[in-house]
């Protein structure tokens, strides 16, 4: 499984409708396709969404170190020599989204070198993830709207609802519709992308408490060191660490801290090896994880169904796994469906996804 060559090759596919949230919005998958070759002549695939608002990392960015720094340092290197990859690859500080889609096509190489799924290789714990969607920014009629078409064309029943607006007005009017909207039987949590204060989001979710919300993610900042804490303590549903947990330290900081009491795993940031390095984290340390969303392509829609399905913790909770569905196309000769609200894992070996050459010349941004 000796590495030949590493590819790193940007592509750009509009959305027919943006995603907006309380740190940034998205109009165009402006993602880089990842392509590991070895010298037996497998090709191993991941894809890197670059999240700059979030993580500092831009295509350019991402195409860059990959080309400059991680390509020349793997080159020779054995797929299956993961450890002292890791180890080069960390020499680099930063880059998470473009260690992560390394990381996953090389256990893509992996996979089919030995004719396994991956998910397989990482546990084998069931054979499907069921879904959770992300309701983005628009008024309360749009976004209940969505919810139900979503709801009625795919069958998913949970619903992850973006706040951090205007706490008391927009944002607990959205939630309130969302829940009179669909009914008693709906999931419905929120995430905040640090958009309110901790005093905000405490006066919020006290004017939500009769709305069955399960889970609160990233309400205000993780550098509100105090003022977090004071509001993890007194909020009655789990606080799920998401952009503050990009890094197992960071991981371990935030929980030790009392500053979050749930996870966000997001296979686009920490790969498969380190998602499963924080996974043992929420293990041992006794919190809940949900599979979130880097507001993934199909490629990383199917790397979150592999890694989510492969673990029970992980497979317990609906998984963020929807919103390529906004995409205006992609990049698979066999697209990712989601029937029944759920998506189900591939029998084939390594990720079990193809890409379409053709549709990849359409996108790429480098002819
Ligand atoms: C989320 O859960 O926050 C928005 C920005 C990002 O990096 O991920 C999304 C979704
Ligand atoms: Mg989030």
């Amino acid at each position: 499984m000796k590495i030949t060559q590493v590819e790193a090759i940007p592509f750009a596919i509009p959305y027919r409708k943006p995603l907006r949230f309380a740190s940034g919005e998205v109009n165009t998958a402006d993602h880089v396709l990842v392509r590991v070759h070895t010298e037996d002549g497998v090709v191993g695939v991941a894809e890197a969404p670059p999240r700059p608002y979030t993580y500092g990392e831009t295509q350019e960015s991402i195409v860059a170190v990959i080309r400059k720094i991680f390509a020349p340092e793997l080159v020779g290197m054995s797929a299956l020599e993961r450890e002292a990859i890791h180890a080069r690859l960390h020499r680099t500080v930063g880059n998470p989204a473009a260690k992560a889609a390394i990381d996953m096509a090389l256990w893509d190489v992996i996979g089919k070198s030995l004719q396994v799924p991956v998910t397989q290789l990482l546990g084998g714990y069931t054979d499907r993830m069921r879904v959770s969607h992300m309701v983005g920014f628009a008024s309360p009629a749009h976004m209940v709207a969505e919810a139900q078409r979503v709801r009625s064309e795919y069958g998913i029943t949970t619903f992850k609802v973006k706040v951090g607006r205007r706490p008391y007005t927009l944002d607990v009017e959205a939630c309130r519709a969302l829940r009179e909207g669909l009914g008693e039987d709906v999931e419905l949590y929120i995430d905040g992308n640090r958009g309110w204060t901790p005093s905000e989001s405490a006066r919020a979710l006290d004017e939500m408490s009769d709305l069955g919300l399960t889970l609160a993610e990233e309400l205000c900042p993780a550098d509100d060191v105090l003022g977090r804490r004071w509001l993890v303590q007194q909020c009655k549903i789990p606080f799920v660490a998401d952009e503050s947990v990009a890094r197992p330290g960071e991981v371990a900081r935030e929980l030790l801290s009392g500053a979050a009491n749930a996870i966000s795993i997001k296979t686009a940031r920490t790969g498969f090896t380190t998602s499963q390095r924080v996974l043992a984290q929420c293990e041992g340390l006794g919190v809940e994880a949900v599979i979130g969303n880097q507001i993934d392509g199909q490629i990383g829609t199917m790397c979150s169904v592999v890694f989510g399905a492969a673990f029970r913790l992980t497979s317990q909770r609906a998984g963020e796994l929807s919103n390529f569905l906004d995409m205006s196309d992609d990049l698979l000769t066999d697209p990712v469906r989601i029937v029944d609200g759920t998506v189900a894992v591939r029998s084939q070996p390594g990720l079990g996804i193809e890409i379409d050459p053709e549709k990849l010349a359409r996108y790429r941004q480098d002819n």
